[in-house]
């Protein structure tokens, strides 16, 4: 009887959080725990907490943690007004008499209210969800024969801070959404400040950037009612990339796995637009930049992300911050396509200012120019990731942009949208977004200036300030020029190239780079979104766009849709797949995983601990999962408990044993898989093999936990690693965790 399964399943999940769970500690095992009564007199603040018991600073990558403040809290023992004066009492407004009325005479009431009353600042209109982090880039050198920026020469470290962020969505918003992802990098060069601000995916929706606010309109939720949130799942997204079919190329990027990553750390990033870069002798030629994750590219499967959604909205975010907090660094390769700048600007056939287009890596590789390590956490998100303003126009001696109409266009709209976002034209000064280098600009006055400028003569050339600042002049060494580029004779018109009309042939070089189970998921995503649009006309219009890619997949989403799969109206192209494009094939370091460990407090744990240091010495993090929170075993605390833990937060699982509720724990030993009976194991822990299984992930288990498995029904496929001791079982998950999952699950499940 389903209905008596479902309210035996509900009863034993409550008896189970009656069965006296605490809330876990994370990253609190053994040791004095401190106090947390109020303290009276001054003293360090509590340590930061990051969701995961913290390995060992790692160092692999050569660059230190000494950044990462570790005083979170106020500094100051005192309490004052924003002018300074001492505080007595915060939490009482003044009344006359107690039971009486609030005196408008109180101005630390109005200071504090105000003050609060004015605290938000308008998101961003695009990009409002993100998260950041500080880091540093290590120049190669490998770039000096094509470009002279002086933060790419050998061994100049620069800092910088990245924002990565969502498209659609609001700043509250969840982070696994199906969007593309912001991948902004601020470069604190001797030079100045250059900001590459890109995404995860190399091509946009549009060719000319004047049809921003239309593809934006389109892909927000709805004027009437604002929903949906942060989804392209609606009428108005398929609308607009069906009529402009230059949307086509990147739609399918959204619709891969590339449109729910894993992890911010496991991104690439492209510059998307092609830039124009100079060397010492002023020559010039034309890059497409790339950032290479050292963990490679990896993603969610459609249901982790969906789940995540309702679990941990903050999954990417918390990801990030505990991955820099326990000494996980993430690491990105800068890599250059250096193509020659000849006067059409085309490279083997692509129009290199459309921003639809790629060059295919198997054309020009991806030379590695710079290393960038994440190494330290914002202390203030709001002062930080929130009031960081890149631009595309803050550009470097050495690098400029070409006339893709899209970059174009940013070049206006960055510096016009802070204006509005951060209260007017002085956002520079605010510590975030100001240059390492001494600025000595004639910008004056406005909101929120915070400079005292000396000299009475902010304008040249003058006689009076002693004839300062002058132009670079002779030190033309560093200062920014734009770089000489042949303008055509030309009449003004709103008109494009013809080679922008071909929206098509990269999308089906896209698609047939792909692996079986990568085209899956795409069919998936298209028949999932498309049937979530109310508008026949509009399925019927982009299966009109599919049949333009491939025959295969516009017949297979049709057949989601319940709808006939039309005929191509152009000529499929005849392209040479790019398997660089595939996320699948490859090996990877496993640092920073999360693998969760399920433990029986009652049962045989000696291999845990092994286990547990196994995975340390790995770069890996292991959460142990146990029935209840605290003290599990000696030196062994519960980070997860049952109630806490959901599988798609882990990488692997492995199950070391789990609770019956059986008197005796040996009938477990003698169950059998594939009993008729309900398996007599706690409903979420089931649920947990059972997720993980789903999602192609790895799953061991060694001693009492090899009968748990088996109870769970899931065992005897692909990616399922049994072994005598913890340890043992580790090395082999590990071995498959290079691979991300477990991809011939799929094909068995
Ligand atoms: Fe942006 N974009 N964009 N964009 N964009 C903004 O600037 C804009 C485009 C990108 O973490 C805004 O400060 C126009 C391409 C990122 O703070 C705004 C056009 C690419 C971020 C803006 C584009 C991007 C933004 C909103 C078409 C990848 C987040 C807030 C011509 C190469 C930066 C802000 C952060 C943010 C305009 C197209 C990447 C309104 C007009 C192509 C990563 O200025």
């Amino acid at each position: 009887d389903p209905k008596k399964l479902a309210k035996d399943t509900f009863d034993r999940i409550v008896t189970g959080l009656a069965g006296g769970s605490e809330p876990s500690v994370p990253g609190a095992p053994g040791g004095e725990a401190p106090s947390v009564a109020e303290p009276t007199e001054p003293r360090r603040p509590l340590p930061a907490k990051p969701d995961q018991a913290a390995p060992e600073v790692r160092t692999a990558t050569g660059v230190e943690t000494d950044a990462v403040p570790d005083a979170r809290a106020q500094q100051e023992p005192f309490l004052t007004t924003s002018t300074g004066i001492r505080l007595r009492d915060t939490d009482h407004s003044l009344k006359a008499g107690e039971r009486g009325p609030t005196l408008l005479q109180d101005h630390h009431l109005r200071e504090k209210i105000t003050h609060f009353d004015h605290e938000r600042i308008p998101e961003r209109v695009v990009h409002a969800r993100g998260a950041g982090a500080h880091g540093a880039f290590i120049g190669y050198g490998t770039a000096d024969s094509v470009c002279r920026a002086g933060f790419l020469r050998e061994g100049v470290e620069t800092p910088t801070f990245v924002r990565f962020s969502t498209v659609l969505g609001s700043r509250g918003s969840a982070d696994t959404v199906r969007d593309t992802r912001g991948f902004a990098t601020k470069f604190y060069t001797a030079e100045g400040n250059f900001d590459l601000v890109g995404n995860n995916m190399p091509v946009f929706f549009i060719q000319d950037g004047i049809k921003f606010p239309d593809i934006i309109h389109a892909g927000k939720p709805h004027p009437d009612r604002e929903i949906p949130q942060a989804q392209s799942a609606h009428d108005t997204f398929w609308d607009f990339v069906s009529l402009h079919t230059e949307a086509q190329h990147h739609t399918m990027w959204n619709m891969s796995d590339r449109g729910i990553p894993r992890s911010y750390r496991m991104m690439e990033g492209f510059g998307v637009h092609t830039f124009r870069v100079e060397n010492d002798a002023r020559e010039t030629a034309l890059v497409k930049l790339h950032w290479k994750p050292r963990l490679g590219v990896h993603s969610l499967t459609w249901e982790e992300a969906q789940l995540i959604g309702g679990i941990d909205p903050d999954f990417h975010r918390r990801d990030l911050y505990d991955a820099i907090e326990t000494g996980a660094y993430p690491a990105w390769e800068l890599g250059m396509q250096v193509l020659p700048d000849e006067p059409d600007q085309m490279f083997a056939g692509i129009d290199l200012l459309d921003p639809t287009k790629i060059v295919p890596e198997e054309l020009a590789a991806v030379q590695p120019v710079g290393l960038m390590v994440l190494t330290a956490n914002p202390t203030n998100f709001f002062a930080e990731t929130e009031q960081v303003a890149f631009h595309v126009g803050h550009l470097v001696p050495g690098i400029d942009v070409t006339d893709d109409p899209l970059a174009q266009a940013r070049l206006f709209s960055y510096v016009d949208t802070q204006l509005t976002r951060l209260g007017g034209p002085n956002f520079n000064q605010i510590p975030v977004n100001r240059p390492h280098v001494e600025t000595n600009d004639m910008l004056r006055d406005g909101f929120h200036q915070h400079a005292v400028h000396a000299g009475v003569a902010p304008y040249r050339p003058n006689s009076l300030d002693g004839g300062c600042p002058f132009q670079a002049g002779a030190d033309v060494e560093r200062a920014f020029e734009h770089l000489a580029a042949r303008v055509p004779e030309a009449t003004k018109v709103r008109a494009q190239p013809a080679s922008y009309d071909d929206h098509f042939s990269q999308v089906r070089l896209f698609w047939l780079s792909m692996t079986p189970v990568e085209q899956e998921h795409i069919v998936r995503a298209y028949t999932f979104e498309l049937g979530k649009c109310f508008e026949q006309a509009i399925k019927e219009r982009q299966l009109q766009c599919l049949a333009n890619i491939d025959a295969r997949l516009c017949a297979e989403v049709a057949t989601g849709l319940g709808l006939p799969a039309p005929e191509p109206t152009v000529g499929l192209a005849d392209v040479e797949p790019s398997p660089a494009l595939s996320q699948v094939g490859r090996e990877w370091p496993a640092d920073g995983r999360l693998v969760g460990i399920v433990v029986d407090p009652d049962g045989d744990l000696s291999g845990v601990a092994e286990a547990r240091t196994a995975i340390f010495e790995a770069g890996m993090v292991p959460l142990v999962i146990a029935p209840h929170g605290g003290v599990v075993g000696e030196g062994l605390t519960a980070q997860r408990t049952f109630a806490t833990a959901r599988s798609v937060e882990f990488d692997a699982l492995l199950v070391a044993g789990a609770p019956v509720p059986a008197p005796d724990a040996r009938a477990l030993r003698d169950a059998k898989a594939g009993a008729d009976d309900t398996p007599n194991l706690d409903p979420r822990v089931v649920l947990l093999v059972e997720e993980c299984f789903r999602h192609a992930k790895v799953i061991g288990a060694w001693g009492d936990g090899t009968a748990a498995l088996d109870l769970t029904g899931c065992s005897g496929a692909p990616g399922i690693v049994r072994g005598k001791t913890g340890a043992d079982v580790l090395a082999r998950v590990q071995e498959q965790l290079a691979a991300h999952r477990v991809w011939e699950r799929f094909a068995a499940s």
